[in-house]
């Protein structure tokens, strides 16, 4: 129920312009974001916290996200319909994995261990705008 909650607030709004009271996957807030404007960027595991967890970035920024046996990497369920290239046809990626987001909208994924595709424990946001 939470999930759908979440997609719903998500569909509703369709853009990155968030209305007041935005909430993206894994909790993150309109004012949670963290625009890092660069080419590349990588996203790194601290303890069992992603970092940045709630990231923005600009389209056709390269991101890089962690994925390891401990920690193993599953994208969230497409948001705003934007195909999120992280998905994992397994449990979840072992290995660190990057794609070039050339699409505006959310990108959400967790960790299979620690995480749950609710956005619940260790879980993360990209938002990628123009
Ligand atoms: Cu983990």
């Amino acid at each position: 129920m939470k999930r759908f909650i979440i997609l719903a607030g998500l569909i509703s709004i369709g853009t990155y312009d968030q209305a007041a009271g935005f909430v993206g996957f894994a909790y993150c807030q309109e004012s949670d974001y963290q625009l890092v404007d660069a080419k590349t960027v990588t996203v790194v595991t601290q303890r069992r916290t992603y970092s940045p967890k709630c990231l923005k970035v600009k389209v056709n920024t390269t991101v890089t996200l962690p994925g390891s046996s401990i920690h193993p990497l599953q994208a969230a369920d497409n948001l705003n319909s934007v195909v999120n290239p992280f998905r994992s046809e397994n449990y979840g990626h072992t290995s660190a994995q990057t794609h070039t987001l050339s699409t505006p909208g959310f990108y959400g994924y967790f960790c299979a261990n620690h995480g749950d595709s609710d956005g619940n424990g260790m879980a993360g946001t990209i938002m990628v705008v123009p």
